[in-house]
């Protein structure tokens, strides 16, 4: 009933919170005969981790993995998956003057208020330390599908603030330190963000994310839409506020004749549906874009009030993200990895195909 539990034939278990000893997960389901050693699943951790540039926390983590279930010679058993990382370089204390107030924007008010008890230090599992083990888990996920259907799964950053990114080489994004595939905006970007930094204040972001040779036919109608389950992974992942599939909210002032996708020759012709009808992979690209907000730990002082409900002033010390967003893009090629290699599972559990 607490759902720490994601997928339907292919689950995701995960726990543990920002400053516990550590954090891990439960990876079952996963086919048998994959080769796959930590070392692959830490190429994908490194790209999410804090303290790989300025622009993101410095929390310096290891996040070393260690395989302790479901891999026996170096492949996948068929057995639960389970993988460990601890944590190194927790500072709890930066969180004592703030444990029992609420940072406006954060988590904090409702786990305080659901609960009656909640770990301050970190956010506890309201941090973004969580979405680790989705990384982690979707590495298995990603490699799965690349071999077994050559499917690429490729995220970048499409907006930080008001500055647009003008797509232009979606081989640029492992680059550089903002997933940005436009190498000439990046100048541009570092002093957006050394600016908001000074400031003390922080920035939402649009990451978007395509699934490239996703064969037709995933997705189950009604309750079990592609698109659907899509949009619960995305907003699943801390601080998104919204995700749009295809077209998404440009659907709205779009005109009918528009937003088809016509078909020539069994070729579409365009791809407002974002590669998904009736919540049905068509074989097209799947394409979603996901907003992230602003973080909430900020230094700039908020009005507020503590758990006593006594009016207060709260300032975030400690290491923080001035743009979590900016770490968002390979959580969510994590989570459409994991959402699309759950549907290619069903799918063939249904009808028997793939
Ligand atoms: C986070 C605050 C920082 C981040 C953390 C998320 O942690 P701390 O306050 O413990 O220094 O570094 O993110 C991670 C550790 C991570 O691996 O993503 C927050 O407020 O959510």
């Amino acid at each position: 009933m607490s759902y720490n539990s994601f997928g339907k034939l292919l689950t995701v278990t995960t726990f543990g919170e920002s400053h516990g000893p550590m954090i891990g997960c439960v990876i079952d389901g996963f086919p048998p005969n994959m080769e796959i050693s930590e070392e692959e699943i830490k190429l994908e951790l490194i790209r999410r981790a804090t303290g790989r540039s300025r622009h993101t926390s410095q929390r310096k983590e290891k996040d070393d993995v260690k395989i302790v279930s479901g891999v026996f010679e170096g492949k996948t058993t068929g057995m639960p998956i389970a993988l460990l990382i601890e944590n190194t370089d927790a500072r709890s204390k930066d969180y004592s003057d703030i444990k029992d107030l609420f940072r406006p924007g954060h988590a904090d008010y409702t786990y305080h208020h659901k609960y009656g008890i909640r770990d301050y230090r970190g956010g506890g599992r309201s941090s973004a330390r969580e979405t680790t083990m989705r990384v982690a888990a979707g590495a298995l996920a990603k490699k799965w599908l690349k071999l077994k259907f050559n499917i690429e799964i490729t995220g970048w950053l499409s907006q930080i603030g008001d500055i647009e990114v003008n797509m232009e080489n979606l081989s640029e994004t492992n680059n550089n330190p903002f997933f940005c595939p436009n190498q000439s905006q990046i100048q541009q970007l570092e002093g957006y963000m050394d600016e908001l930094r000074k400031s003390g204040d922080s920035v939402g972001a649009k990451i978007s994310v395509q699934a490239t040779n996703v064969p037709v036919g995933l997705g189950e109608p009604v309750y079990g839409k592609l698109d659907a389950e899509i949009a619960l992974a995305m907003m699943s992942v801390n601080a998104t506020k919204g995700v749009e599939i295809g077209a998404g909210f440009n659907s709205v002032s779009q005109k009918g004749s528009v937003h088809r996708d016509e078909i020539v020759e069994s070729e579409f012709q365009s791809n407002h549906a974002g590669g998904i009808l009736g919540g049905i992979s068509s074989g097209q690209d799947v394409l979603a874009h996901v907003a992230f907000k602003p973080t909430s730990s900020l230094r700039i002082p908020a009005q507020t009030i503590d758990i006593n409900g006594n009016s207060a002033t709260v300032v975030t010390k400690g290491r923080h993200d001035p743009c979590v967003g900016i770490r968002a893009v390979p959580i969510v090629e994590a989570m459409l990895a994991l959402v699309i290699m759950d549907h290619i599972l069903r799918h063939n559990a249904i009808c028997g195909k793939y």
